[in-house]
């Protein structure tokens, strides 16, 4: 997705790696045109997209595609690319509201760019790697390619709540970078002292531009995420878009606490689990503070797989955020999945945790408490690019401020 070079401000995400290629199962090295791919099958999709050759199959169009066999057939190769969700950057169709960098939305308006800048004036970033090309990703195929059990519009169907619970559960699997039971077992492997005093050495650029590339990374899935649930691709783009920015920060800190260990307080980053000390060169020890609480506070909850997924869903497809063009259809939406996740709850025998989960505020507040902090470090640190920052990131949390001109 980030195009064929690598970017510059990322160094190399190696826990997809633990994700396959979803073409041919080998080592994916990141997401590649909105698929989780190796190398392999990115470069082979570029080329697809670039040369005015067309395949063909020499047998019946159902070649298996692995790592063995994926040079074998073009054809099926590249059918199973664009099956699977892949589609070529800068696919991005007219006609969409554009959202302001005040956060307001200028409708009608649309914006083409694919230089992954901000375009001047109107603060959506349109270009490689912001919000508007992860989600138009699958625009030119219809919505999220995954087996669906109707062929229905999933938000007029009339499916059962467990269905819905089922399919959010799945998405969540899907998309939740690391799994849980992987996350557990390395509980055990915590980075040493030394480890630990690298970590605090390095300049509070490397290490602002590090989280901000995880953070990236974990958006990235949450925005995967969004493209499976039910219903939300059936939303219009400028919702889906006010939805992703609104709440995919807020569902990486209820992601997160998978990935907290209580019992030291320690949190899964880059390959071991550190404690909030790791992070001081950050220079802001009450943001990260905060984080931990927060994750301490939602894990003592002891929540399982299937009420994560459906609380970062309700976090996600919120009727209330400012700027929704149909909020009626993303209350109803709502609505539907608060109903599974009652029906949920009820099944377990966990309705207790209603009332115990954290107050949709305290999300809110820490997100801002992000948001601050990086003016912060901005202010203290003016010589650091912000160019450093994938474009995402920037998109997200450092609009550019009305320009001058
Ligand atoms: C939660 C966290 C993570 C974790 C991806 C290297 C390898 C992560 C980031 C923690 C930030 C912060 C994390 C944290 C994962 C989760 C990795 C950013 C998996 C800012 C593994 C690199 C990657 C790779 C703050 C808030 C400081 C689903 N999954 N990941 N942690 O670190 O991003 O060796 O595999 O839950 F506190």
């Amino acid at each position: 997705m980030w195009g064929s070079n690598p970017p510059l401000y990322c160094h190399p995400p190696a826990h997809i790696e633990a994700i396959p290629c979803k073409i041919c199962g080998d080592k994916s090295s990141g997401f590649h045109y909105g698929v989780s791919a190796c190398e392999g099958c990115k470069g082979f999709f570029r080329r697809s997209q670039q040369s005015s050759l067309s395949y063909a199959c020499s047998r019946q169009q159902n070649c298996p595609i692995d790592r063995a066999s994926r040079n074998r057939c073009q054809h099926c190769r590249l059918q199973k690319c664009l099956r699977l969700g892949m589609s070529r950057d800068g696919s991005i169709t007219p006609g969409c509201s554009v959202l302001m960098g005040s956060g307001s939305i200028t409708p009608g308006c649309s914006v083409l760019m694919g230089s992954g800048s901000i375009t001047p004036g109107c603060h959506i970033l349109v270009g490689p790697g912001s919000i508007h090309s992860w989600l138009q990703d699958l625009a030119p195929w219809g919505p999220c390619p995954c087996p669906s059990p109707v062929s229905m519009s999933p938000m007029m169907s009339p499916h059962p709540p467990e269905l819905l619970t089922q399919s959010v559960l799945a998405s969540h699997r899907e998309t939740c970078q690391l799994r849980a039971e992987e996350l557990q077992l390395r509980r055990r492997e915590t980075f040493s002292r030394e480890e630990v005093c690298a970590f605090q050495k390095k300049l509070p650029e490397e290490m602002w531009q590090r989280c901000a590339c995880r953070l990236t990374e974990a958006i990235q899935s949450v925005v995967e995420f969004a493209k499976r649930l039910r219903g939300f691709m059936e939303l219009c783009q400028n919702d889906q878009i006010v939805l992703l920015k609104a709440g995919a920060m807020e569902v990486v800190l209820v992601r997160m606490c998978r990935a907290f260990n209580p019992d030291n307080r320690t949190v899964f980053f880059e390959g071991k689990y550190a404690g909030a000390e790791l992070f001081r060169s950050l220079g802001c020890p009450e943001l990260i503070g905060s984080i931990f609480d927060f994750a301490q506070n939602l894990c003592a909850l002891r929540c399982s797989e299937g009420e994560v997924a459906l609380f970062s869903a309700i976090v996600l497809i919120n009727a209330t955020r400012p700027w929704l063009q149909d909020p009626g259809k993303v209350a109803r939406l709502q609505g539907r999945l608060e109903v599974a996740f009652r029906l949920l709850l009820r099944r377990t025998q966990r309705e207790g945790l209603l009332a115990k989960l954290p107050p949709l505020c305290r999300l809110r507040a820490l997100c801002s408490q992000h948001v601050e902090q990086l003016q912060t470090f901005r202010r203290l640190r003016p010589a650091a690019p912000l160019s450093a920052f994938p474009p995402l990131y920037r998109e997200l949390f450092a609009p550019e401020p009305e320009s001058p001109r």
